[in-house]
């Protein structure tokens, strides 16, 4: 199966558009584990990677967003009520919403886009989704908040049992996470990206 995925344009705190767009090819071109962490392209100086460990900085302006590289079936394309894992371990202090997780949701109820695609995109804010000790478990920490163009949700799962026609969706985009200054300039380490099952 080819797919192709980029990350979606963001809008930032201003007007300003950052357009994050990076077309990749994904399928299973790595080993199980070892789907690299890569820096959106959009602005290359705000982000730097060895392929598990990210670093982001929008202290000079702007934003960046890391994502893992490659098609992963135990998470795109699954309902949301069955997808097991993501988290990730986040250095820094939460500012504003940022970083924060943002995922592509394909609802089959909503004709906005067709089956497959994204209708809209949740958020999973360090801010108010760690355990104190910068683990950001979204899929199994009961107290992270799920922000959703139609309210916020105490938990995933609150989020997946009141719109379960909901999946993570396939074929336009990645899952990432952001800091695009809507919060304040900050720098910020990410590792141990878990997305579903590792290499999948
Ligand atoms: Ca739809």
């Amino acid at each position: 199966m080819t797919l192709i995925r980029r990350i979606s344009p963001i809008l930032t705190a201003g007007v300003l558009l950052l357009v994050l767009a990076v077309p990749a090819v994904a399928g299973p071109s790595t080993a199980p584990g070892k789907n690299p962490l890569l820096c959106s392209e959009a602005l290359p100086e705000n982000c730097t990677t060895n392929g598990k460990t990210a670093t982001i900085d929008t202290t000079i302006g702007g934003g960046a967003a890391v994502y893992q590289e490659g098609f992963n079936s135990s998470w795109y394309g699954v309902k949301t009520g069955l997808v097991k894992t993501l988290s990730v371990t986040v250095t820094g202090d939460p500012l504003g919403i940022d970083p924060r997780w943002s995922i592509p949701i394909d609802d089959r109820n909503d004709p906005t886009a067709e089956a497959g695609f994204t209708d809209y995109f949740v958020f999973v804010a360090f801010g108010t989704c760690n355990d104190g000790a910068g683990l950001v478990d979204v899929i199994n920490d009961p107290t992270c908040e799920i922000v959703t163009p139609n309210g916020t949700y105490p938990n995933w799962r609150t989020f997946t049992e009141a719109n379960t026609s909901t999946y993570i969706a396939l074929n336009d985009n990645y899952t990432f996470m952001i800091a695009d200054g809507s919060g304040a300039p900050g720098v910020w380490t990410i590792s141990n990206v878990k997305l579903g099952k590792p290499g999948k």
